[in-house]
């Protein structure tokens, strides 16, 4: 509703954090260095599938402390933070009762986001959903468009799946704001528009004022970033420098946030960063470009496999905390 999105435009600043098992790897396998997204190791040829889909028996992040996260984000200034509660590989760090593949079968096994939602609830700062449409781990997704009898009936099982995790998290933690949907560029999911259509009214009726990021409605042509307005919010995505708008006039009225990483190109968290590293005056300056374009703009982190915020991170997050206190 306009209430909930006039609160969400005001925001200017909000904190974006990728956690999954695949911050165990760190983007490596076998001391090999993978240069893609430290979250996309899995479909990395060099990656054995059954070793990935094994990590989380280790994930056990005993430094992990939410609420120095949520201390952290607020000293920095941001007003929300969208977490990843399930990204490409599968994994939720909530403990789904729809599938095992949860936190609460790793040696961690408490709920991660009950504690995320709870901390940044505490200090004010409005939590959204980060949640991936593919599901690498899922035998019914599938990224082509089903063909067999078989194909069609394990691809309608996964959309019911999608269905009740997304229902369990609105109702499980009904103090996040929103949905961040992501993967829905997939040509099987692209087909789903009744059925998208259908769980988007479903979901709007079971919590009024729920905020919709755009790329739930993803098209082929790459749409999906910037094409928002009502309750929806469209995003641009900056893993590179690419695509801030150039001026108000191509944010053409819409809702739209800006989602930027930290070194070029890496969400989750990678041990060895290579290439540029933004410093604090360049996300400064991204921040005052958004703001003054109508956008907001939201910061990466991705912590270790052990629960810790890297050290680089926080010095950024300190270093636009001073400025925002004098500046805001
Ligand atoms: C992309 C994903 O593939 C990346 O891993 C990351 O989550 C980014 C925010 O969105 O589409």
């Amino acid at each position: 509703t306009d209430a909930e999105m006039q609160k969400w435009r005001e925001h200017g600043l909000g904190q974006f954090i990728h956690w999954g098992v695949y911050a165990i790897a760190g983007g490596h396998w076998q001391g090999k260095y993978y240069p893609g997204a430290a979250e996309w190791i899995r479909s990395w040829e060099e990656m054995p599938k059954d070793a990935y889909d094994n990590l989380y028996k280790e994930f056990n992040p005993t430094d992990f402390d939410a609420k120095q996260w949520a201390k952290q984000a607020k000293y920095m200034g941001a007003k929300y933070m969208i977490i990843t509660t399930k990204h490409h590989d599968g994994f939720c760090i909530w403990p789904s009762k729809y599938t095992d593949y949860t936190i609460k079968n790793t040696p961690y096994k408490k709920d991660l986001l009950r504690e995320i939602v709870d901390a940044y609830d505490k200090e004010g700062i409005d939590v959204y959903l980060y949640f991936s449409i593919i599901d690498w781990h899922e035998k019914g997704y599938r990224s082509a468009i089903p063909e067999t009898a078989e194909e069609k009936v394990a691809y309608e099982e996964f959309k019911q799946f999608t269905r009740n995790q997304l229902i369990e998290l609105l109702t499980d933690y009904p103090t996040a704001k929103g949905l961040w949907f992501d993967g829905t560029w997939d040509k099987a999911w692209i087909e789903q528009v009744q059925f998208a259509d259908d769980l988007e009214k479903e979901m709007r009726a079971m919590r009024p004022g729920l905020i919709i990021g755009s790329r739930f409605r993803a098209d082929e042509n790459g749409k999906r970033h910037f094409d928002s307005n009502g309750d929806l919010m469209g995003d641009y995505e900056q893993g590179w420098e690419r695509d801030l708008p150039n001026s108000i006039a191509d944010v053409n009225g819409n809702d739209w946030d800006c989602v930027m990483t930290i070194p070029e190109n890496q969400w989750g968290y990678h041990s060895e960063w290579r290439g540029y590293v933004k410093t604090s005056f360049d996300l400064i300056d991204m921040l005052v470009r958004s703001v003054s374009m109508d956008g907001n703009f939201v910061l990466n982190f991705g912590p270790d496999g052990k629960g810790n915020i890297r050290p680089e991170e926080t010095k950024l997050a300190k270093e636009i905390g001073d400025w925002m206190k004098i500046n805001s």
